[in-house]
């Protein structure tokens, strides 16, 4: 029987376990990503391993999300990065080069590579054939040290692409209708794999908003062939040689098959709060903007920011609206200023932002209380702008712009005007003058790492202890995201090197007694509903609550990178037996659960005896035999070092 495409790559690499869904594989990584807020906990973690140097092919640190230096903190933690890259044999991309997936799929993606990142829209190079997945920062060091990496074997989904894309309609509207047809967790556990005659049609371009977004869906990653779009768009980053096509067998099968006909698609939108809330742009048309937004890693390339330039050209944004322009990378941003894509941004009234994350993360750029936002990025979770109150709308570039030109959200049909989208360069600009090189070992090893105050030891990792007793610290419901239990934006984001410092923001905007009750009460046990810790690959949301004494963690369901990172820092994953015990727990109550080790060790359920109400339940733990292990030994790390 035929081999689809993530099969032969999986089969590729594979160390240990079988390719059956569901089972545990350990895979060798060739390439890793960091990125500067997940990438400081990293290296320190790499540090503590005692690893001299990488043993991956190319692992490269970014630094794309803490860029505001409104203090030390920030800037220290770069300078630490860069002296650490040089330490250790890594790339290090400075800050002004760009957001690292765009960044790496300029200038590092190799087709039929395994790439490990911390990041969770690390799958974005899977649309040069990559199997790129998002992890938390600990997987992470651990490749970097030559580890493989362990993952239950995802399950393939065919997403069959037939048609092509209509006048006005993008590479966003075809994610954004899988996102509407199988919401934010109808992606876990599987890879999706794009297929049939409708991907030749698809740029590179469209492709990596395709697979950037897929992270939305909850999935482990998405994956493209490697064919003459492939070829047209490494030969134009000057990386030709690296190109090989890849495709699956024609008689190969995948265990669960969508089809989308591109000639249907039409202009999407993603309503606030969530990234499924999707509907036709012209279902909410006319709703007043306040500010419309270009950039993120998902839609700021080169023919993105050249699309809404030519939308712009010779126009003004609306009187009521702000746009943002933020170019994904030096790349981007120095092709646009070299022709006149810039001026007639600039001319348009738009705001051009440094090439980094920016408002995606509510680093500044918040809108105004209670007003529309409409954003060619990823994510539209409550609060995560900076402003609790604003109506966060996902869009294509296309749909954005037109909301600025118009004021009001757009079908960018309606403006009356023929498309003109972009075309991908016969050559992009390649300017590596931010891309710091790694050294010999003889060099690297005279490097001192500098690590300034806002640097803290990395917590103590205890062994699991047999019994808690303890109280329901908060009980929430469905699709809660890493966004909701470790907040970013500028003022949080510059303690992720702090995890004493950042645990004081821990769920801080549900509830803002969380810290002081979580001390009061020497910590104690997390409930909540489906698909608990979606979204980001941020291990803060698993290490700051251990910090204050979580050992627990009880739900309905886990997103994937957040289980993963549960486990490697010696927190209890579990879920209810019966989905209706939910009920038998409210804030406040005394838990009691005897013989975790054991339990864990043996495989076994867990029984919860809640104290206050009198009533016991089984849970089951979410792990596997090594899982088991890592947790009782106190993480990861301990597991390891051991
Ligand atoms: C995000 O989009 O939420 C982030 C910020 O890029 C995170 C990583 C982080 O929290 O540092 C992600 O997606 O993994
Ligand atoms: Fe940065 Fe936003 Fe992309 Fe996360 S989703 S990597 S914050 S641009």
């Amino acid at each position: 029987m035929g081999q689809n495409l993530t099969q032969k790559i999986l089969a590729a690499h594979l160390v240990t376990g079988e390719l059956v869904p569901g089972k545990e594989i350990s895979v060798r990584v060739d390439q890793t990503l960091t990125q500067d807020a997940t990438g400081t906990m990293a290296h320190l973690q790499f540090e503590a391993m005692g690893v001299p140097r990488i043993k991956t092919k190319v692992s490269v640190s970014y630094v794309d999300h803490n860029m505001l230096q409104d203090g030390f903190e920030n800037a220290d933690d770069h300078r630490y990065l860069q002296s650490v890259a040089a330490r250790i044999g890594e790339w290090f991309s400075r800050p002004g080069n760009g957001i690292c997936h765009q960044v790496h799929r300029e200038r590092f993606a190799v087709p039929g590579d395994i790439l490990l990142g911390s990041d969770s829209h690390t799958p974005t190079c899977g649309a040069l054939a990559m199997i790129a997945v998002g992890v938390g920062g600990l997987d992470v060091a651990m490749a970097m040290a030559g580890v493989p990496f362990t993952l239950p074997c995802p399950k393939v989904v065919g997403v069959k692409l037939t048609g092509k894309l209509q006048p006005w309609v993008a590479g966003k509207d075809v994610i954004l209708e899988l996102l509407r047809r199988l919401t934010v967790k109808g992606g876990v556990g599987r890879i999706f794999e794009y297929t049939g005659e409708g991907v030749a049609s698809l740029t590179a371009t469209h492709r990596f908003t395709i697979t950037n977004m897929g992270a939305e869906l909850g999935a482990t990653t998405s994956i493209f062939p490697s064919d003459e779009q492939t070829k047209i768009y490494l030969e134009a980053q000057g990386r030709g040689d690296v190109y090989q096509p890849m495709a699956a067998d024609a008689d190969a099968t995948y265990d669960e098959v969508v089809e989308i006909n591109l000639d249907t698609l039409e202009p999407m939108i993603a309503c606030p709060h969530s990234p499924d809330n999707v509907k036709k742009v012209r279902e909410v048309k006319g709703l007043k903007a306040a500010q419309a937004s270009i950039g993120s890693c998902t839609n700021s390339s080169y023919e993105d920011l050249t699309n809404a330039a030519r939308m712009l050209k010779g126009k003004q944004v609306s009187p009521g609206t702000s746009l943002t322009v933020t170019p994904g990378s030096k790349q981007v941003f120095e092709m646009i200023a070299r022709e006149e894509t810039l001026f007639d941004l600039i001319a348009s009234g738009a705001r051009i932002l440094e090439s980094s994350c920016g408002p995606c993360i509510g680093n500044g750029q918040s809108p105004p209380s209670g007003s529309v936002s409409v954003r060619s990025f990823n994510r539209n979770f409550e609060g995560r702008s900076g402003t609790k109150d604003a109506q966060v709308y996902l869009a294509s570039v296309e749909t954005s712009i037109a909301t600025a030109l118009k004021g009001e959200i757009t079908d960018p049909r309606d403006l009356g005007i023929a498309a003109q989208p972009a075309v991908a360069p016969s050559k992009y600009l390649v300017n590596d003058s931010l891309l710091v090189a790694p050294i010999g070992p003889e060099a690297s090893a005279k490097i001192e790492v500098v690590r300034g105050p806002n640097i803290a030891p990395l917590p103590d990792f205890t062994p699991m202890p047999d019994v808690l007793a303890q109280k329901v610290l908060l009980k929430v419901g469905d699709n809660i995201s890493t966004d909701h239990i470790m907040p970013a934006g500028a003022t949080i984001l510059r303690y992720r090197s702090n995890v004493p410092k950042i645990s004081e923001f821990v769920f801080s905007r549900v509830d803002a007694e969380f810290f002081k009750r979580a001390r009061e009460w020497n910590g104690g046990v997390i409930v909540g509903g489906d698909n608990y810790g979606q979204g980001s690959s941020r291990e803060h949301a698993a290490l700051a609550p251990l910090y204050l004494g979580i050992r627990l963690v009880l739900v309905r369901s886990f997103a994937r990178i957040h289980l993963a990172n549960l486990i490697n820092f010696g927190i209890v994953p579990a879920v209810f037996k019966d989905v209706a015990d939910y009920e038998k727990v409210a804030m406040g109550d005394e838990l009691e659960v005897k013989d975790i080790r054991a339990a864990l060790d043996g495989a076994k359920n867990l029984t919860v005896f809640n104290k206050t109400r009198n009533v016991s339940f089984e849970i089951v733990p979410q792990t596997t035999p090594r899982g088991a292990k890592i947790i009782n030994a106190g993480g990861l790390l301990k597991f390891t070092s051991h």
